[in-house]
């Protein structure tokens, strides 16, 4: 079969992650992050097999704005993780943003410690070429590594558009990494990131900044209070550099999460996160079915035509899609 040649023998490639090897890892989270259709087949083989192998990882989502000290504290938390004699995975998952450029390097150099323990996989982000599916691979991805055994898993990400709804649906527990400037930083309240976040963590309070980073960790406190976000949301400061706050910034995951375990609300909460992805997917396949097996297919130029130049309602082109998808025969 071509498709299973092209992407090695999935089943072959399960049974390397499970026994902890790191190459067969990074083909099959390739292989999971491909967007070629003959490996979607093999792909979705791989993760069945490695599914009930999954779900026994504390899995956190590091986000915050670009710059801001994600990969050094990464980079920090993890050594600490791997020195407590668990084994951690590393996930980026924003796509490499012309802004940054070459976030893979970035990722690499700023994680060179903690790539070279046996007890760490890094996967730094998928190259720019790929756009959409975000989440479908980071979950993808926090699966596998799970399968080849993680105890932690910390996914990465600047946490806006697709790659916030990433993190939503693979976290357990969700930080959010803020400057110790205050200020502009402040915004990410009113955009609701802080909904999102189970745990603030003000970084780089360390030098002349460690002052400035106290007042901003007292300004976010005193936010999250005024905004509601939890009375219970933790603002924490810390450094990457000196070590400092580390040990409370991982207590207070760890804290979430035994709190998560208590009773069934980690549990509820992966369900929910499954049957979100469920939709997400029926969406996603959906759309792509009435853009390219409706039988209006044909028509869908002139649909759009007139939708752009307002002869007809967005809404009622959606209607005459989705009937025309209703009328298609089933595939296969
Ligand atoms: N003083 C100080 N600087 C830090 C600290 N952590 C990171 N930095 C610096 O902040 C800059 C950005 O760090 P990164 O870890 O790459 O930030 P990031 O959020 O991962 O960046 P992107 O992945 O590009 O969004 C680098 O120059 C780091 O050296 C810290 O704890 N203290
Ligand atoms: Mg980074």
């Amino acid at each position: 079969m071509s498709a299973a040649a092209g992407a090695g023998d999935p089943l072959r490639l399960a049974r390397g992650v499970r026994a902890g090897d790191r190459r067969a890892l990074a083909r099959a989270i390739t292989l999971v992050e491909s967007s070629h259709p003959d490996h979607a087949l093999a792909a979705r083989r791989l993760l069945v097999d490695i599914l009930p192998h999954t779900g026994g990882s504390l899995r956190v989502g590091i986000t915050g704005a670009p710059g801001v000290g994600k990969s050094t504290l990464i980079e920090a938390v993890g050594l600490s993780i791997v020195e407590r004699g668990q084994s951690v995975a590393v996930l980026a998952v924003d796509p490499t943003s012309a802004v940054s450029g070459g976030s893979v390097l970035g990722d690499k150099t700023r994680m060179g410690e903690l790539a070279r323990r046996s007890e760490a996989f890094i996967r730094p982000s998928p190259s720019g070429s790929v756009l959409g599916g975000i989440a479908r691979r980071t979950r993808g991805a926090v699966l596998l590594v799970e399968g080849w055994g993680a105890d932690v898993v910390l996914i990465e990400t600047v946490g806006v558009g697709q790659s916030e709804t990433a993190v939503a649906l693979a976290a357990d527990v969700v930080v959010l990494l803020v400057g110790p400037g205050g200020g502009d930083d402040l915004q990410g309240i009113k955009r609701g990131v802080m909904e999102l976040a189970d745990i603030v963590a003000v970084t780089k309070a360390d030098g002349d900044l460690r002052a400035q980073a106290e007042r901003t960790r007292n300004d976010y406190s005193a936010a999250a209070a005024v905004v509601g976000a939890s009375e219970s949301l933790p603002v924490v400061t810390c450094s990457a550099f000196d070590a400092h706050g580390i040990d409370e910034l991982w207590a207070a995951v760890t804290r979430r999460y035994e709190a998560l375990r208590q009773g069934s609300a980690l549990a509820d909460r992966r369900a929910e996160q499954a049957r979100e992805w469920m939709w997400r997917e029926v969406r996603e396949g959906l759309a792509e079915a009435a853009r390219s097996a409706s039988p209006a297919v044909q028509h869908l130029g002139d649909l759009e035509d007139a939708v752009r130049e307002g002869r007809l309602l967005p809404e009622a082109a959606a209607d005459e899609l989705i009937a025309s998808l209703r009328r298609a025969p089933p595939p296969g």
